[in-house]
């Protein structure tokens, strides 16, 4: 009797979860290939932290809340806010950056902007939002379309049939609370930019569409191109595949489930850093056509080796945060990559870290392009509620997007699960899960974390962390010289494994105030970080497991965490450039040694 109940009520809460949630659509490989405008540009604002626009005084949800957009109807009218008169904010962008008021501001902001949309006949519309930092809930013309939770990972909900020709009004409460549930969790050593941080777009497609895509060789095998299409809906038909430079032009037959798989015999030239070739790709399905521009590479380890095409390597690399320092703000878009990007190049990186979330796509395009191989992160980071079956979910979902969004990227050799992670039964099993699903997903790329140094035996580092046994490749972050030691102590120290793979050093570093100079034993001058890093690539240099790096940092970054007035004033100091883009000292030693580096 009671668990029939029990059961009834869960479907009961199960069925209007999912019409409540039924409109955010599984996330859609490359919008930014669609037919589409931009709703980027000047958005109104209100800023809410009571979230009156959304709670009525009850603390219940509102149903007149500013997502109506309401104007007085009469003169005695009384509607108390308008987003008309409100201030408003450049999208795509941090609000931080863009307003002095809200530099440390936590909480809401509604956004509101009206669009026109040419209404074709046959076509479903969907609004796409790259990202929002960190809880957003979106309403059209009045009506709530969904929520979704995540700062770093795009998301999507049909609009079909409630779009107008004219005069839509779309409405964002983005609410950037810190939450002890989230991914991330509160405390994080990076800055809470808040608002709509990447584009927007409406982007239409005809009624069944090329929901999902991946083209990619296997391991060991560099004449054969695989390539599997998903479309929407389940639908048997025939879908175009055109590589023009490799004179390919096939029919794949997408199964009455709506999936087509094909293997074709090709022969590719190879992409890699020394030549990034890409090649233009064409999909097409009825009257859309999807155009990617796609490389084609291997990545498997052997041993302790890494192996890029089936040749060892070593990844030269650099951490990086999607922070740009001329705007002290969120990074975004080509631009933003290309400086970024450009000076991991100046510096002689065939590698960079893309630190500690999912970047946006602009960057793994640009990676692409540049020759860049690249290390991809979800934001479990230190003390995420490992425990929790939902903030599983929750890191999962953003895992899933990100892989999408991004498995077409040659440049991505490593998915990272996870940063400097508290050891547990309910952390490791949380990992492995992550582990599992990621090789479900996607089972062409290399899996990592950035674990820690597990323990000490007199001058020995072991790496031991259960972890280990489920990742390809053993990241691990280390701070000998700077919260630890001297820099010198990096001399004797000696390191082991007990595992049979590929270490990468994830992190290493230490701060230093551009211009600020001394004798290199005094903290925070160039000339103790130079010190640190001559220091540290000497001891690097005798790890035979050691197969890559990606020093801990490209540019000084913001963070809250770091108070030392005069020095740091909310900057985390341990970039190679300074939050202007000045180089430092230890930026010489860097490229003086990877320009050595075989
Ligand atoms: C770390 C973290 C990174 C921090 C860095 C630091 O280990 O992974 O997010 O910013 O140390 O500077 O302390």
């Amino acid at each position: 009797e009671l668990t029939t109940m029990k059961i009834s009520v869960f479907l009961f809460i199960l069925f209007f979860q999912t019409i409540a949630y039924c409109q955010e659509l599984a996330v859609v490989n490359n919008i930014v290939g669609r037919d589409k405008i931009s709703l980027n540009g000047n958005w109104q604002i209100l800023i809410d932290p009571y979230e009156n626009g959304f709670y009525d005084y009850r603390l219940k949800e509102s149903q007149s809340g500013y997502f109506l957009n309401e104007k007085p109807k009469t003169k005695q009218g009384l509607i108390e806010y308008d987003f008309v008169k409100s201030d408003y904010l450049n999208v795509p962008g941090d609000w931080n950056s863009q307003r002095e008021k809200l530099e440390l501001y936590e909480g809401t902001v509604w956004y509101q902007k009206n669009f026109d949309y040419p209404l074709k006949k046959d076509k479903r519309l969907f609004l796409y939002f790259g990202a929002c930092n960190y809880y957003s809930i979106v309403y059209l013309n009045g009506k709530k379309l969904g929520e979704h939770e995540g700062g770093f990972t795009p998301f999507c909900f049909e609009v079909t049939g409630k779009v107008n020709s004219k005069e839509n009004n779309v409405v964002v409460k983005v609410d950037n609370k810190r939450r002890a549930d989230g991914v991330p969790t509160t405390n994080t050593d990076w800055y809470n930019y808040g608002g709509i941080t990447r584009d927007v777009y409406v982007a239409e497609t005809s009624e069944n569409f090329i929901q999902d895509y991946k083209l990619n060789l296997t391991n060991g095998d560099f004449k054969t191109i695989h390539i599997s299409v998903k479309l929407n809906k389940p639908e048997s038909k025939n879908i175009k595949l055109l590589i023009p430079e490799l004179k390919i032009s096939k029919e794949l037959a997408a199964n009455s489930n709506g999936e087509a798989s094909l293997s074709i015999n090709s022969k590719p030239i190879l992409w890699s850093p020394e030549n990034p070739k890409l090649y233009d790709v064409y999909l097409v399905k009825d009257t859309d056509t999807l155009k990617d521009r796609i490389g084609f590479r291997t990545i498997e380890t052997k041993g302790q080796d890494i192996l890029l095409n089936g040749k060892s390597i070593y990844l030269k690399g650099i951490s990086i945060h999607e922070e740009i320092p001329q705007r002290a703000g969120r990074a975004n878009g080509p631009e933003d990559a290309k400086l970024l990007l450009g000076w991991a190049k100046e510096l002689g990186c065939n590698y960079v870290r893309l630190a500690h979330y999912p970047h946006n796509e602009a960057m793994l395009k640009m990676a692409d392009e540049m020759g860049l191989m690249v290390w991809s992160e979800i934001p479990v980071y230190w003390t995420i509620h490992y425990e929790d079956q939902n903030v599983l979910k929750k890191a999962k979902d953003q895992l899933n997007a990100m892989v999408t969004q991004n498995k077409n990227r040659a440049s991505i050799i490593i998915w990272s699960m996870a940063n400097e992670t508290p050891v547990s039964d309910d952390r490791n099993n949380f990992i492995k899960s992550l582990c599992d699903y990621t090789r479900s997903l996607d089972n062409t790329r290399l899996l990592s974390a950035a674990l820690e140094i597990s323990h000490k035996e007199n001058d020995t580092n072991i790496l031991d962390d259960p972890l280990g046994e489920y990742l390809d490749v053993l990241g691990c972050n280390e701070y000998l010289g700077w919260y630890e030691g001297k820099p010198e102590d990096a001399l004797t120290k000696t390191w082991k494994t007990i595992y049979n793979k590929p270490m990468v050093i994830s992190e290493f570093g230490g701060g230093a105030l551009y211009g600020f100079h001394g004798e290199k034993d005094e903290r925070f001058t160039e000339e103790y970080q130079e010190y640190l890093y001559v220091n540290q690539l000497a001891m690097l240099d005798k790890i035979p497991f050691l197969k890559g790096i990606s020093p801990w940092i490209l540019v000084d970054f913001k963070s809250p965490r770091r108070q030392l007035h005069g020095i740091q004033d909310g900057w985390n100091r341990k970039g190679l450039l300074s939050d202007r883009g000045f180089k430092k000292k230890a930026w010489f030693t860097l490229n003086k040694y990877y320009k050595h580096k075989k």
